[in-house]
């Protein structure tokens, strides 16, 4: 049977430009091409800069994850000055990124996920009141009835009968992929929209602690949150309760709404527990400190994991970490190793040398694409919530071994099972279940520092450059919705020299190296990936959304072009 050749440009519902390209025959997919089409220049932005200002312009990385770049800014310059922050600013910190967990996978599992396994046409087929039998039967929240489902249906019917689905046009509606039955994906649709309203209840905690959503205000040596509980304009008794109730509220969606619903939709995809694993490396930096210089003392700790092999946990050393460009659009300097370089010796030499088609990819030496190509100890990794999870499980962690049994009882299906795309997408909800638990402890922990009048949330330690040596160099690590996530920094004469980053999505959406290894994307989209029906390669876009690609992120300047791109392009 003649190869055919499939490119999806750009890959919808996912932040930023992604062109994936594959080569299929029988069915399956035999090679696959992950290609970032626009390049950014934040790297470069912030040499010169004060570091005091860096988190604002890292920040500007990306407006989905809006707290990452800012968090791994400040986390750099600390560690590169050796400022140790009061403890109430580093639960502030855990609650506004674990904030940014919750409401970033929910939205990504209903509103750029959900659709390539609910099919929003059949919904209208539904009988309502089964619906709400089934979900009263996997759930109890409140909104479960079939009287609910009914005013949702009436909802989308008139959508479909004005013949406009707004949000839900484009879809590949009908097609044989889709396994569920009309009553749960009516469940699917009603709580897309019920989340979508959810959203704007999340991130209120943001607007309290740093002022504003997106990209809330961020502070070396410490959080820009005054506590005062008799003031008006700080954090007060009346702001306190007020989180509280916001943490409550998105635990209750958390545990009762889209862990519920992912079990559910899950079990009905066994065959997506085989498909779509790829990598079968693990990377976590770590995340949520008690104390960042204590990496026990993290909830997820970080290490790595091999080959799939999940009895065994290695310890993460950033000194084995590398960036290569063999097949990226970069120029590195002549006497770059074939390895690549390590972040504190990283270059961002933009040198656009395309478009070749991937199509004419020869012994891995053609550029395509503007991510780098990260390694670590020369291996491509997984990073995001599945590395958490398998590294987590490796390590004995209790709540992830315990919420990881849940899932796969439930599914009937064994550790194996995580390595897959249904595993990415299933470790993504275990992760959002653990976090939104460990919100309520660290509120509960901040409240019990105010009540013994412990209120600091900065330190003015090392504030002023003069302090400052004339030299000096940080790592700022974080693990961050998409995964391990770190920038490099050095520092002379109090500005950055140099700024390096290397992004989850880098990671995961990475080309060949110099071994002509793929990345995820790629490696995940060759791994037993059946791709039915060419001009309707939904299952492609399964796999990928199973990562959650943020390009933006991953290669860090806008498309000045604005060039007009197809949907789907079949070749
Ligand atoms: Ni723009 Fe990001 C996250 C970072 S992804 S979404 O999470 O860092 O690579
Ligand atoms: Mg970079």
């Amino acid at each position: 049977m003649a190869v055919t050749k499939v490119v999806v440009d750009p890959v919808t519902r996912i932040e930023g430009h992604l062109r994936i390209e594959v080569a299929a025959e029988n069915g399956r997919i035999q090679n696959a091409w992950a290609t970032a089409s626009a390049f950014r220049g934040i790297e470069l932005v912030l040499q010169g800069r004060d570091p005091r200002d860096g988190w604002a312009f890292a920040q500007r990385i990306c407006g989905v994850c809006t707290t990452v770049h800012a968090i791994a800014s400040i986390r750099a310059v600390e560690d590169a000055l050796d400022i140790t922050i009061p403890p109430c600013a580093n639960l502030i910190r855990n609650l506004v990124t674990g904030m940014q967990f919750v409401h970033d996978h929910v939205m990504h599992f209903y509103h750029l996920h959900a659709l390539d396994w609910v099919d929003v046409v059949s919904a209208l087929k539904a009988d309502p009141e089964a619906a709400g039998k089934i979900a009263a039967s996997i759930s109890p929240w409140p909104s479960n009835s079939g009287q609910y489902f009914k005013a949702v249906q009436e909802r989308l019917a008139k959508f479909a009968g004005s013949g406009q689905l707004g949000i839900f046009a484009n879809g590949y509606w009908g097609h044989p992929a889709y396994k569920l039955p009309p009553e749960v994906n009516l469940i699917g649709v009603a709580h897309y929209l019920e989340t979508l309203d959810w959203q704007r209840d999340a991130v209120r905690l943001h607007t309290v602690f740093g002022g504003k959503n997106p990209h809330p205000n961020f502070l070396v040596g410490g959080m820009a949150s005054a506590i005062n509980v008799d003031a008006r304009a700080t954090i007060n008794g009346a702001r306190i309760a007020e989180l509280k109730d916001i943490i409550a509220r998105a635990r209750a969606i958390v545990e009762q709404v889209y862990w519920p619903d992912l079990l559910a939709i899950a079990s009905f995809y066994p065959e997506w527990t085989k498909i779509g694993g790829g990598v079968p490396n693990y990377l976590c930096y770590g995340e949520f400190p008690v104390d960042i210089k204590d990496t026990d003392s993290y909830y997820f700790k970080p290490g790595v994991v091999l080959g799939n092999d999940i009895s065994k946990a290695y310890p993460f050393d950033e000194e084995l970490v590398r960036e290569q460009v063999t097949a990226s659009w970069y120029d590195y300097p002549a006497d770059a190793p074939a390895e690549g370089l390590h972040p504190y010796k990283g270059e961002t030499m933009p040198k656009y040398t395309g478009p070749q088609p991937p199509w004419e990819f020869l012994q891995g030496l053609d550029k395509y694409t503007w991510m780098k190509a990260p390694r670590y100890e020369g291996r491509p990794m997984q990073v995001g919530p599945l590395a958490r999870i398998v590294v987590g499980y490796a390590q004995g962690h209790k709540d992830i071994q315990a919420i990881a049994k849940q899932a796969m009882d439930t599914l009937k299906v064994g550790p194996s099972a995580l390595f897959s795309t249904a595993g990415r997408t299933l470790a993504r909800g275990m992760e959002t279940v653990l976090i939104a638990r460990q919100m309520d402890k660290w509120m509960d922990q901040l409240i019990e520092r105010i009540a013994n009048g412990d209120v600091a949330t900065f330190t003015r330690d090392k504030w002023d450059p003069s302090t400052w040596p004339a030299k000096a160099q940080g790592f700022g690590r974080a693990d961050v919705p998409r995964g391990a996530l770190g920038h490099w920094v050095q520092i002379e004469n109090g500005k950055f020299t140099r700024y390096q980053c290397v992004v989850p999505s880098t990671w995961n959406c990475s080309p060949r190296d110099d071994k002509g290894q793929t990345g995820p994307y790629e490696a995940a989209l060759m791994d037993n990936h059946p791709l039915a029906k060419a001009d309707q390669p939904l299952e492609i876009i399964r796999t990928i959304h199973s990562f959650d690609p943020c390009l933006a992120c991953g290669v860090h300047v806008l498309d000045m072009e604005g060039n007009p791109i197809s949907e789907v392009k079949v070749q």
